[in-house]
């Protein structure tokens, strides 16, 4: 699994989030820090949504950054003349397919999406923009209307089709299949975009199905904000791969970076990075139970498969409670340079655990409790 990327979308289904509003300063620091932290891509809201959106687009199109500048607009030709004007490398163009945006959306017929979608598609090519067709609501799309028409847009020479669990119904076996039959019948070098909601918490396993079935490009945003609960968290998406193949992801992404930038965006949206968030919850790399921490100890690979240090976190031995361990608490010991018998360690363990079946004791509390023992043995010594 070394071919693929990210498009990330922060910055348009980001936007979607009920706390989200950017202002062109703000829009232009995240992409500045989406583009430092090595996306391939940044996806931006449509230049038709706003007058100030459009200038955000121009503005964000124009910075020179490294990642491509795509923009996300409607499979409609208004939409695609002002996005062609923005200065974006590529269009991402989207239309829903299930029975429920065709009656209760747009209204248009299949016969009538193919017609419209290779207008767009051509004239997007013709003004030598990179183009990806996707279906909104692939899942609960029809599959032989679904194939027949990227049968179609692969014709036409789009360079990326796309489908989007807009609900987040689709699971990871559902996720696999339609990515293989969808491979089957395109080009081999046509690309395939997959963007997942997270209604169901499967957003990140999705995404990985998607990839493991041919999948090439990945639709994320900053801790998953989205429309509702959002979609594939940046952060976990590079957490699964990383177990995957570390030295590739690292390789194209800063990834000590990573806890800036989720802090940049919980900051702009005005949340909290969750406690148990892949790779930057607090407590992600926290090591409790006694049996734990001997281990890790030892070798923290024993009960750990992401590495803290990569990603600029550090790993915490907790030992102020009654699942202590001795070991913990002499590695605790030699940390603050104090020498302890085994004995010793084992009779404050002991000590520790019984103040600890009271409440939780902090590691200041824990480090008195030592350095006291440690005075209190010197002083006996003379
Ligand atoms: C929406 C659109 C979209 C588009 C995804 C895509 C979705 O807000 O409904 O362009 O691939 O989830 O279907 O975000
Ligand atoms: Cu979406």
């Amino acid at each position: 699994l070394t071919n693929w990327s990210i498009i990330e979308s922060t910055l348009r289904e980001g936007e979607q989030f009920a706390n989200a509003f950017f202002d062109t300063a703000k829009k232009i620091e995240i992409a500045k820090a989406l583009d430092d932290f090595g996306v391939e891509y940044i996806e931006i809201t449509s230049p038709a949504a706003s007058e100030q959106s459009r200038l955000d687009c121009i503005a964000i199109a124009n910075l020179g950054l490294k990642a491509k500048i795509l923009t996300h607009v409607r499979c409609h030709m208004d939409d695609a003349r002002i996005a062609c004007e923005t200065g974006v490398d590529g269009l991402d163009v989207v239309i829903g397919t299930s029975s429920y945006l065709r009656e209760f959306s747009h209204g248009k017929d299949m016969e009538r999406i193919i017609k419209d979608a290779t207008e767009v598609i051509n004239y997007v090519k013709s003004k030598g923009l990179e183009v990806r067709f996707s279906s909104e609501d692939s899942f609960r799309s029809d599959l032989v209307d679904l194939l027949n028409l990227y049968k179609a847009v692969d014709q036409l020479g789009v360079n990326r089709v796309g489908i989007a669990d807009t609900v987040g119904c689709a699971n990871p076996r559902q996720v696999y299949d339609l990515v293989k039959t969808l491979r089957s019948v395109l080009k081999p070098t046509t690309d395939i975009e997959c963007h997942f909601h997270n209604d169901t918490g499967c957003a990140t396993a999705n995404a990985y199905a998607a990839l493991e079935a041919g999948a090439t490009h990945i639709d994320t945003s900053v801790l998953g904000i989205g429309e509702r609960n959002g979609i594939t968290p940046i952060g976990n998406l590079i957490a699964r791969m990383f177990t995957v193949d570390p030295d590739y992801v690292a390789s194209k992404y800063q990834l000590h970076k990573l806890r800036d930038l989720e802090n940049l965006i919980a900051d702009a949206v005005e949340i909290q990075v969750p406690f148990n968030n892949c790779i930057t919850g607090y407590c992600a790399f926290t090591h409790k139970a006694g049996i734990h921490a001997k281990a890790i100890l030892n070798n923290p690979a024993t009960y750990e498969i992401l590495k803290p240090e990569v990603f600029g976190m550090t790993r915490y031995v907790s030992i102020g409670h009654r699942l202590t361990g001795w070991n913990a608490v002499k590695n605790r010991a030699e940390q603050l340079g104090l020498t302890l018998s085994d004995d010793d360690l084992k009779a404050i363990t002991g000590k520790i655990k019984k103040l600890a079946d009271i409440k939780n004791q902090s590691m200041e509390d824990v480090d008195g409790l030592l350095r006291n023992f440690h005075a209190y043995k010197v002083a006996g010594d003379h």
